[in-house]
């Protein structure tokens, strides 16, 4: 099978000079086929040491697990396990921002600072905290602690859940019990109802899940509202993707990982003239060059206008271009291949925190309360590691394309305005109304070895923005945009149906872009997706009708971690019909497939649409797009 549809990828698959040895992500997947058929279809058991137990999916062998538990059961308990990893990771995210945050009022990280008092103040606004006659530090303090309150049990609706969606969602959160009052508490539920005889009833184990994926939600949007107030709400910002951003005569330095306290932190600090002269004065001419990996590298590059290297599955290529001095990483989709990839060249893999470290790696834990100090000595380890490239190993592929970043609902709704400063909103909705935008998709999620590389994302956004579907993106999926060249003008020219083209070519000229507006919007990282709901909410609520009407979708068609899960849950429990281009592990029970299909529908608007072929799934899309657009009268 073909690995990837990046050319600068395959270029490198092809050319690099790491030797026979060096396997990749694509080699080791061919290595473990045919892959288990039970864990395939979710039915494998291990939560006790009686088993591992399986249910023959052919029902001529067991058809229950030593407790007794069906397959149903147990492949609920695989889904509901899922979004908790997924939602413990989100929430380990915004929870060490609200750490630093609260540090930093405290002065002990002198480093950081509150960069956006406009967010500040909308966000606590939002949470109820009073705003009028006090200074930012008093809201920010406040604010805080009421973030902090998210985490553990407030016996109450999580603020950040109950009130960034419409009435009429949360009402439907509360009549199914799916209202969590702990972000953590919830996952630590999931985890106590899925252990041992526990929780057996598949539904109320996927209420659950549903429970904990609100929860995902609740984290991801604090993390999102809180990196805004430290970092400053992206704006649009030119940069540009993949590989071709490495300079043979800078000292590279990659940023992999997801939280912008330390990337951004490094991003800063990779500008000083002092360190861009060390760099010189190690031979490199062109001094330091930053790039982003995965959704660390989504967060610098709508801040800063960073460039992105690649994205997640290709992140051993990007070590394979013989190119990166040192890859520093945080945590979350950090292969642990790539201290091996790095030992058949002179990179030097850094990991910077006391939860994520990686044998063949070495560890610089970065301090919040040093963390300008930590950024130099991180960056000088790569210009010591620059002296020792062998430039007969590097293999850059001239390859990378232009992509305007930067597009937070702010921002957005900002271009809006110069359409439109008194109703910003209504030049989106007329449009809408009018069928020039016949609906929009949410891009979220990975890349997976189980499809070449970017294949699904191409296929599907050339499809739907041929019928007129503005397509926000998020994580490794704007990152496929940004790399294949559908964030610029000229892709709305190419890509974009007539009506959408001239809607984004109005809205582009007033916002003074001098073109239209790119038909594929990076909206940020993964947790970020919240960024997209904003929006939804924002015109459900002008339009007077919940998120589950609106023609919108969402779409993971390439997906890989827990984390997906997890907001694909919560994009379904939203209201938002979601398309999986990979099979998720459910198969296995025809109950939990049902529920997750269709049952669901009923009950919260959302669901799940499960199609590997991106064309079929494209037509899905459309076709529920335009039920939508009917059910509203359009
Ligand atoms: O959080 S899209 S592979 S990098 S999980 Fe990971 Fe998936 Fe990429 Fe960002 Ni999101
Ligand atoms: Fe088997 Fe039940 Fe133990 Fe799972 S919990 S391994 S199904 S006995």
């Amino acid at each position: 099978m073909k690995c990837s549809i990046d050319p600068a990828v395959t270029e490198v698959l092809n050319n690099h000079k790491g030797g026979n040895k060096l396997k990749t992500a694509w080699d080791r997947y061919e290595a473990q086929q045919p892959q288990c058929g039970f864990g395939e279809l979710g039915v494998c058991c291990r939560h006790c040491m009686q088993g591992p137990c399986r249910i023959d999916p052919f029902g001529e062998g067991p058809d229950r697990g030593i407790c007794g538990a069906t397959a149903d059961t147990i492949v609920a308990r695989g889904v509901a396990r899922a979004v908790a990893g997924g939602t413990a990771s989100h929430s380990g995210h915004a929870l060490h921002i609200a750490h630093v945050l609260k540090k930093m009022l405290a002065g002990k990280t002198p480093d950081y600072a509150i960069k956006d008092e406009v967010k500040l103040k909308a966000v606590a606004g939002r949470c109820g905290i009073a705003i009028e006659g006090r200074s930012s530090k008093e809201i920010a303090q406040d604010l805080v602690e009421k973030a902090l309150s998210e985490f553990g049990d407030k016996g109450e609706a999580l603020t950040w859940a109950a009130t960034t969606v419409t009435k009429a969602r949360l009402e439907t959160f509360s009549k199914l019990g799916i209202v969590p009052t702990s972000i953590d508490g919830t996952i630590a539920e999931v985890m106590h109802r899925t252990t041992y005889g526990v929780d057996a009833d598949p539904v109320n184990i996927l209420l659950g899940a549903l429970k904990c994926a609100v929860a995902d939600y609740t984290a991801c949007h604090l993390a999102t509202d809180l990196s805004d107030i430290l970092f400053g709400t992206p704006q649009p910002v030119v940069s540009k993707a993949n590989l071709g951003v490495l300079k043979e005569d800078a000292v590279n330095i990659a940023l992999h990982g997801h939280n912008p306290l330390l990337s951004d932190i490094i991003a800063q600090v990779a500008s000083e003239p002092e360190m861009i002269a060390e760099a010189q004065a190690a031979g490199a001419a062109g001094g330091l060059n930053v790039v982003g990996i995965c959704c660390t590298g989504n967060e610098i590059m709508m801040r800063h206008g960073i460039p992105l290297a690649t994205s997640s599955i290709s992140q051993e290529v990007a070590i394979m271009t013989g190119a990166i001095d040192a890859m520093v990483v945080d945590y979350q989709c950090i292969m642990p291949a790539i201290a091996t990839a790095a030992e058949c060249f002179h990179t030097k893999v850094i990991t910077t925190m006391p939860i994520a470290k990686m044998p063949g790696a070495e560890h610089i834990a970065f301090s919040d309360e040093n963390a300008v100090e930590c950024a130099r000595a991180i960056l000088r380890q790569g210009i010591e590691r620059f002296k020792s490239r062998n430039p007969d190993k590097v293999c850059i592929p001239q390859k990378s394309s232009t992509a305007i970043a930067g597009f937070s609902a702010e921002a957005i709704v900002a271009a809006l305005a110069k359409v439109n400063a008194d109703d910003p909103l209504k030049p989106l909705i007329d449009n809408i109304v009018a069928g020039n935008i016949r609906g929009i998709c949410l891009f979220a999620g990975c890349n997976t070895v189980k499809v070449p590389q970017d294949h699904n994302y191409i296929e599907m956004v050339k499809k739907l923005l041929a019928e007129n579907v503005l397509i926000l993106a998020t994580g490794c999926a704007s990152s496929a945009y940004a790399r294949h060249g559908f964030m610029t003008s000229e892709a709305t020219i190419r890509y974009a149906g007539k009506g959408l083209a001239a809607v984004l070519t109005v809205i582009g000229e007033a916002a003074g872009l001098g073109g239209p507006l790119p038909p594929v919007l990076h909206m940020g990282s993964c947790v970020d997706n919240p960024r997209a709901v904003d929006v939804a909410v924002a015109i459900a609520n002008k339009l007077g009708v919940d998120v589950s009407q609106l023609p919108v979708v969402a779409s993971a068609p390439e997906a890989v971690t827990e984390k997906a899960v997890a907001i694909g849950t919560w994009a379904v429990a939203g209201g938002l019909p979601t398309h999986l281009g990979v099979v998720p592990p459910v198969l296995g029970s025809k109950l939990v497939t049902e529920v997750l299909t269709s049952t669901v529908k009923d009950l919260l608007g959302g669901y799940f649409i499960v199609e590997p072929d991106p064309a079929k799934a494209a037509v899905a899309l459309l076709t529920v797009i335009d039920e939508r657009r009917a059910g509203l009268g359009l």
